[in-house]
């Protein structure tokens, strides 16, 4: 019973998204790249042009009807995200993307407070988004960088923590769930323990906030960076989630409009809460978006949305891992919690051959390195194809991959 409140049908829900009625190459489309940038149903789209058609004018800017309703508006839609992870509004940063929210962090946090010879302990899963900016940090401040290792499936080592862990470790960059093997690390574990040495955390929630429930009190994370166009959202939508204190002592980010209180030639003083972070016009549009797709997301619950995941995760799992010379990669849906995410390689087959084919049978995946080059180099690969599922996804779908990956073996072999 249980089970069937929790659940939605995939296949009614299709109906809100345009884009899937698309064919390609004579095919309907199976859109399986959701961990790059998911679909936009109707309810997004429409909040976006009812905004425009209805309400377009800068916020927090003048007193005409229209810039009132649009600033209503878009203070609303912060409102609705900080209650999608359990934050209040002015703890929340409209970003472009979670790229932007993560270099926020490392711009407005790390290069005041970080003195050479203190401590980030990152891990090797990190998304290049959450490695790079540090180690430009690095570079200019003379800080040391430490890594979490993975175990030959991919898991976190987090028997290492400890050793790792110093009193000269001033931040803990985790990513919650992994972009190439989808697997949900135990950020808990690692907060509490970072926390027990005065240590802050930054999670990379890019992949976990749009397919499971966050809590970022119950989590007690001092920053969570996430992409709203990865959870319906438009692109050009993301943000930062961080503790009131620390955004009341942090300096801003981007300088400019909109971020000071007040200005005079000799200084100024910064505005309140998140608007201190939010210099220039916003992405108004596209932040009224995000909270139309956080109340789609929470109309489905998001219980369900991973549980619809987890069921199209095993299925997926079982079916590929039928075909011969496939390796997949990472630990098995029952050995680990893990997303509706798989990365694979086919013996003798480049996995952007493999994309090439797919996408002429209309099933998009990605192929490369996932932006995530160190762990790809830790699980011996430079390049992985890697299928990503949301709600709108199938077994139908699933079906068709595993066809497609069968076929592409065959031709490949035919070929060779
Ligand atoms: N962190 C993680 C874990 C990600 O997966 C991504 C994007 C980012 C950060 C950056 O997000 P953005 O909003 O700035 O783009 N990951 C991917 C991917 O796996 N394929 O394309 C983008």
């Amino acid at each position: 019973m249980t089970e069937i409140m929790r659940g939605f049908d995939p296949d009614a829900l299709r109906k809100d998204f345009p884009i899937l009625a698309r064919r390609i190459g004579g095919r309907p489309l199976a859109y399986l790249d959701n961990a790059a940038t998911t679909q936009k149903p109707r309810q997004v789209l429409e909040a976006m042009r009812e905004f425009y058609e209805q309400r377009n004018a800068n916020v927090h800017r003048a007193v005409h009807t229209l810039s009132h309703e649009a600033t209503l508006a878009y203070e609303a839609a912060h409102q609705r995200v900080a209650e999608f992870i359990g934050a209040s509004p002015e703890e929340i940063i409209f970003t472009r993307n979670a790229t932007e929210a993560l270099n926020l962090v490392a711009y407005a946090w790390g290069l005041w407070e970080l003195r050479e010879g203190d401590e980030v302990l990152l891990t090797v899963m990190e998304h290049h988004s959450n490695l790079v900016p540090w180690l430009a940090l690095r570079r200019l401040k003379g800080i040391s960088l430490k890594f979490i290792d993975v175990d030959d499936r991919g898991r976190l080592r987090l028997e290492e923590l400890t050793r790792l862990l110093s009193s000269r470790t001033r931040l803990v960059g985790c990513i919650y769930a992994s972009n190439v093997l989808g697997t949900i690390n135990p950020v808990e574990e690692i907060i509490a323990a970072a926390h027990r040495i005065g240590a802050l955390v930054l999670v990379d929630g890019a992949q976990a906030v749009p397919h499971i429930p966050v809590d970022v009190r119950g989590l007690d994370c001092d920053f969570l960076a996430a992409s709203g166009h990865k959870m319906l959202g438009p692109t050009g939508t993301g943000f930062l989630y961080a503790k009131r204190e620390l955004l009341e002592e942090m300096e801003p980010f981007l300088y400019g409009g909109d971020m000071i209180e007040t200005v005079t030639l000799e200084g100024a003083t910064w505005n309140r809460l998140p608007w201190k972070f939010e210099a220039g016009t916003a992405n108004i549009a596209g932040g009224i978006g995000l909270a139309a797709a956080v109340d789609y997301l929470e109309g489905l619950g998001m219980e369900a949305v991973y549980d619809h995941e987890r069921r199209l995760l095993e299925f997926a799992w079982e079916r590929l891992a039928k075909v011969e010379g496939i390796r997949l990669y990472g630990p098995a849906p029952d050995e680990a919690p893990r997303l509706g995410i798989i990365s694979f390689n086919l013996e003798g087959v480049h996995p952007h051959d493999l994309a090439m084919v797919l996408d002429s049978e209309g099933i998009a995946i990605r192929s490369g390195h996932h932006c995530a080059q160190p762990l790809m180099a830790r699980l011996g690969m430079e390049f992985a194809a890697r299928a990503s599922f949301y709600i709108y996804n199938t077994e139908e779908e699933v079906e068709r991959l595993a066809a497609g990956v069968e076929e592409a073996k065959a031709a490949f072999r035919v070929r060779s």
